[in-house]
């Protein structure tokens, strides 16, 4: 059963913009795999621990079901999902055990370049178009406001000339993609960056080991870029 396993595993994006920082910081841990083409799973060679390629949203949910030990993942992406969890009364399944320090970006609130931003109240009534409705809705009412919050899975940021929102609350790293859409930035709702996820309570047996001597690995890699 999953609760024998004597290998470590650690989740990363497949493809997209954490793919190569996560597979670079863990070459730097001293770990390799056999290579393995287009296979979803590599088999570590120099240590046993063994990495799964998946798509982002996947990784808090392989954690939650212990499928993965780790993962590498956007803090928007694990935050997003705890709250979601935390909205329909679940435990929380996982937490932040490091920051990475790249795949910066922030999740802010934009609103059309028309617009004189005067505060979050300005937004009571509106229509938010975002993919991170939970962390949406808890900055609205740690603020007050009442808005509606439209969901959207992708293409945020040209709801607003669809006539689908008033604004968007989005991840920006540079701003060209808001300014693009005629869009700027007005509140931070999170900051975030690439962080290594893992269960609430430390592992336990060979794979708490093998994640005690990867986090001291690690964090002589980090300290080293820092
Ligand atoms: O296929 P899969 O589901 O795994 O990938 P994905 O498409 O969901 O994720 P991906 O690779 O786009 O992003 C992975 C993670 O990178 C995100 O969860 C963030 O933690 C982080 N990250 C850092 C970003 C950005 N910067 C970023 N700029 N994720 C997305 N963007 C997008 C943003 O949504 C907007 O469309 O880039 C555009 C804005 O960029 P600027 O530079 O124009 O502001
Ligand atoms: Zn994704």
């Amino acid at each position: 059963g999953r609760a024998e396993r004597e290998r470590l595993r650690i989740a990363i994006q497949k493809s997209g913009r954490l793919a190569e920082p996560a597979r670079t910081l863990l070459s730097a841990c001293g770990l390799d795999w056999r290579v393995q083409g287009d296979r979803l799973f590599c088999h570590g060679e120099s240590l046993p621990v063994d990495l799964l390629l998946v798509r982002d949203d996947d990784i808090p949910g392989l954690i939650a079901d212990q499928v993965c030990d780790l993962g590498f993942v956007g803090r928007n992406v694990l935050a997003e999902q705890d709250g979601e969890r935390r909205a329909s009364g679940q435990p929380s399944a996982f937490r932040e055990w490091r920051a990475l320090g790249f795949g910066a970006c922030r999740l802010a609130l934009a609103v059309p370049d028309g617009w004189q931003w005067t505060g979050p109240g300005q937004l009571a009534g509106r229509r938010i178009a975002t993919s991170y409705p939970v962390l949406l809705r808890e900055w609205l009412a740690r603020e007050g406001v009442d808005a509606d919050v439209v969901r959207l899975s992708g293409s945020v940021e040209i709801a607003p000339r669809l006539g689908q929102a008033d604004a968007v609350c989005d991840l920006v790293s540079s701003g060209a993609t808001l300014a693009a859409n005629q869009l700027k930035p007005v509140a931070t709702v999170l900051e975030s960056e690439a962080v290594l996820a893992g269960p609430v309570e430390p592992l336990e047996g060979v794979r708490g080991e093998l994640a005690g001597l990867l986090l001291r690995r690690l964090d002589g890699a980090l300290q080293v870029r820092n």
